[in-house]
């Protein structure tokens, strides 16, 4: 469905990443999709300080020295994305019905341009096209559903991770005023297991470093991230390390380009192509070997400081700060090395290397992760791993160590610091009531899967979304599919076109919003919104381009117009008044939330702030005080004998759902995203070969799934896994299939078989 009619391009994976390539790459997206004037003022605004921040990853901006293009190949296609002068208005509806839209792939919605004006489909009704509808009757449209409800916990709120703060307050304060916490979000597909491991662990659900830190770091291991595609910009803190004498160590069944070397497109040496070596030790552990990865470290560490007593263990740290080492050391003592080597995949020898360099100097450690870690069904304890192993030689809350996860969206930190949470805590509930005098509710709300199932009963009737493509994002397409279908209203506030608006309840709504990138202005001038940023620093984002269409609202307008419809305004709350200049909303989150003091002050100056991080001064709000070490047994996925770990990642060209291009540049594939990578060995005593056609099939304790149409292609990764694309992989993942504690779907860890067809 994804593809083209160009005939699949298989070439060698690639040794190193950016460089003139990247370059290339972004300023053909960027002339071809927004054009040369649009296209260069977007590029020129994007991430400096007093220009927009970047719409695509969570990475910082450099605090003090920023580039004229401080941005990256990804960033830059995000953008394009965005500021394209296209447009899907009135008359493409009016042009394309809902069956011919389903028909197209996710990469031609994305290239018909931004949506201009609120749409409605009366599918009930049997209308086969999006209609026009005035933002008037929209906002009493969804008024009158939401009221019309048995109970608030009828309809539920999801958030994606690029509504600015602003939004996310006021949308999270309107859902409670409403009276309910189904407040699902993207999170709980993605970070949810670090939140969930990390707050056990060390009592903050963030990451406890700064890019200094990153760039005095002796060694950071990278697992199961690909920041070359995902996090660009992290690049060129990796080559910084380097240079200092710090190393990298790439953890991850792929060998991925961006962790092998890097050619900075901000210098003549890398626009020369020239590459900076990156990971000193290349750890190519088996799909969901991480936590006996780890865990082996943990072991040669005990061993190590057993034979020289004194050396290798920081023994003060553990007495002041920590809990439970005596039970972590007895649980790492009844792991067999057999064990750890089974289920890592690795060898004695690779363990202990790597135990060396992070012994090394001061045992500066910083361990950074994301999916191919958060997505696994023990993802909690594979996190809670990690920070053991940093508990051990005391890497945290010191210069050049600490905890790095490594966040997805530009603000999906900061929507929950908002209290985009179903299950937020009892404090934040307190502060609300206090500030803004209601009663907030405290029955915990459905998060993304619960969400799901509660559709599919008939429990939730009404779905609004702000920003993201649910349908694509959520496991199990088909039965989310049908759990969309069975809701009474679906709403999505949206810059582009995706097929979540084309499954809708018996009435679909889209609602056209502006983008990063747009002018905002309100009652009282032009507007500037506030993200966190993956390392906790708050920043202002003011976008610069002129509304597609003026038609288009705002995030924080269209949820006070949604609140105003359904609520009305209270003594303390006033929508419209809020919206009026966006620094009246700041001074509400100043009044609820710790840590933003003087907020309209301090987000003024170049670069922002930092939100409080007690961990990084050593000071733990875990439950006792201290930093716990975790012991579980060692856990791992293990499919049947004869079937494959299947991961779902990410292409080069894309943006979470949304597809930029069919090529995935790096692991040398052109024009095709229908496809499955397989180790030689596998493909061979099952008798497969290369762009065979296959049939996949995943199992689960309530069935199995099947998706067709994969092209076999043979790489380089461990035997018995396997990686499709995300999200032409989704109608793989079972809906039950979730991870322990944070019930995040386990999109890297899938049991299936394959089968030519
Ligand atoms: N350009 C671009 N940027 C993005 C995004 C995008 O789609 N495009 N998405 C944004 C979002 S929301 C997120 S969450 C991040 C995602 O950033 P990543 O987490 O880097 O994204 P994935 O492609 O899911 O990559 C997972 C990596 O984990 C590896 N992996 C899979 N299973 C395992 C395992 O068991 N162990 C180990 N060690 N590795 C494993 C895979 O081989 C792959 O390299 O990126 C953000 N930035
Ligand atoms: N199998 C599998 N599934 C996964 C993953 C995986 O690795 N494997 N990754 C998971 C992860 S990490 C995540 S974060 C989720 C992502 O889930 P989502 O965040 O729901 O998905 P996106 O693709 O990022 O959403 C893209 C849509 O957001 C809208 N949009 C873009 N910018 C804006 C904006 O500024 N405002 C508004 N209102 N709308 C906007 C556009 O309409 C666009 O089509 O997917 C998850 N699903
Ligand atoms: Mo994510």
């Amino acid at each position: 469905m994804q593809n083209e009619d160009k005939p699949i391009k298989v070439s060698k994976p690639k040794k190193w990443a950016a460089g003139r390539p990247a370059v290339t790459s972004s300023l053909k997206q960027i002339l071809s999709t927004a054009g040369p004037v649009r296209g260069t003022k977007a590029l020129l605004e994007l991430n400096q300080t007093d220009g927009f921040d970047c719409p695509s990853c969570a990475w910082p901006d450099p605090d003090d020295h920023r580039a004229a293009s401080e941005f990256c190949e990804n960033g830059a296609k995000a953008v394009a994305s965005e500021a394209t002068a296209k447009i899907v208005d009135e008359r493409f509806f009016r042009t394309h019905s809902i069956e011919q839209l389903q028909a197209e792939s996710d990469y031609w919605h994305d290239q018909q341009g931004r949506l201009t004006s609120p749409m409605v489909l009366r599918a009930s009704e049997g209308a086969t096209h999006y209609e026009p509808i005035s933002w008037d009757d929209a906002f009493s449209l969804i008024a009158e559903e939401l009221k019309s409800l048995d109970h608030p916990d009828e309809a539920a709120f999801y958030t994606s991770g690029r509504a600015s703060n602003e939004a996310a307050f006021m949308y999270q304060l309107f859902v409670r005023v409403y009276g309910t916490n189904n407040l699902p979000d993207c999170s709980n597909m993605c970070h949810e297991s670090s939140g969930s491991g990390l707050d056990a662990s060390i009592g903050i659900g963030k990451g406890t470093v700064s890019l200094d830190d990153l760039h005095e770091a002796d060694t950071i291991i990278i697992a199961g991230q690909n920041p070359g595609t995902n996090h660009p910009r992290m690049l060129a803190s990796l080559e910084k390390c380097v240079e200092n004498g710090g190393k990298v160590i790439g953890v991850n069944p792929l060998v991925e380009a961006g962790l092998l070397a890097f050619a900075h497109p901000q210098k003549i040496s890398g626009m020369m192509n020239r590459a900076t070596p990156l990971a000193s030790q290349y750890l190519q552990v088996k799909v969901n070997g991480d936590m006996a990865l780890f865990r082996g470290v943990a072991k040669s560490i005990f061993e190590r400081e057993e034979a020289k007593p004194g050396s290798v263990i920081d023994s003060k740290f553990i007495t002041e700060h920590t809990a439970g080492a005596e039970e972590y050391e007895s649980a790492v003592s009844a792991t067999s090395w057999e064990r750890i080597l089974g289920d890592s995949g690795l060898t004695r020898e690779d363990i202990e290397t790597l135990t060396d360099t992070v012994l090394d100097k001061d045992k500066k450690l910083i361990t950074c992760w994301a999916m191919g870690i958060t997505q696994h069904k023990n993802a909690v304890d594979i996190i809670r791993e990690i920070v053991n192993v940093h508990l051990l030689i005391g890497a945290i809350g010191r210069p050049g160590a600490g905890l790095c996860p490594v966040r997805g969206h530009s603000n999906v930190q900061g929507d929950r610091t908002m209290g985009i949470f179903e299950k937020l805590p009892e404090w934040f509930h307190l502060s609300l009531e206090h500030h803004f005098k209601f009663k907030s509710p405290r029955k915990h709300g459905y998060d993304v899967v619960e969400a799901i199932h509660a559709m599919h009963q008939g429990d939730l009737k009404a779905f609004i979304a702000l920003g993201g493509n649910f349908l694509q994002a959520a496991p199990d397409t088909n039965y989310t599919e049908e759990a969309l279908r069975k809701t009474n209203l679906t709403c999505h506030i949206a810059t582009k076109l995706n097929r979540s608006h084309l499954v809708t309840g018996k009435t679909g709504l889209i609602l056209p919003c502006l983008g990063r990138s747009d002018r905002d202005t309100q009652e009282k001038g032009d507007q500037f919104v506030t993200c966190e940023n993956s390392m906790g620093i708050v920043h202002s984002s003011k976008g610069k381009l002129t509304p597609n269409s003026k038609l288009m609202m705002s995030e924080p307008m269209i949820v006070a117009r949604m609140a105003v419809a359904t609520v009305g305004d209270t003594e303390t709350i006033k929508w419209l008044w809020m919206v009026e200049d966006y620094n009246r909303i700041r001074n509400h989150i100043e009044g609820v939330i710790p840590g933003f003091d003087d907020y309209n002050v301090r987000v003024a100056q170049p670069g922002g702030f930092y939100l409080p991080n007690a961990p990084k001064e050593r000071i733990w709000n875990t439950d006792n005080k201290k930093a716990n070490f975790n012991s579980p047994q060692l856990s791992i996925f293990r499919p049947a004998e004869g079937r494959l770990a299947l991961q779902t990642l990410r292409s080069h060209d894309q943006y979470n759902t949304t597809i930029y291009g069919l090529d995935d540049r790096y692991r040398g594939i052109g024009n095709n995203r229908m496809i499955i990578f397989l180790n030689p060995e596998d493909m061979k005593s099952r008798g497969i070969k290369p762009l065979q056609e296959l049939k996949i099939t995943s199992y689960w304790t309530d069935g199995q799934r099947d998706a067709t149409g994969f092209k076999a292609i043979p790489y380089d990764m461990p035997e018995g896994s396997a990686a499709a694309y995300f999200p032409e992989a989704n109608v793989l993942v079972p809906i039950d299939s979730t991870a322990d504690i944070s019930n995040t779907p386990t999109s890297k860890g899938i049991e299936i078989s394959i089968e030519a067809i």
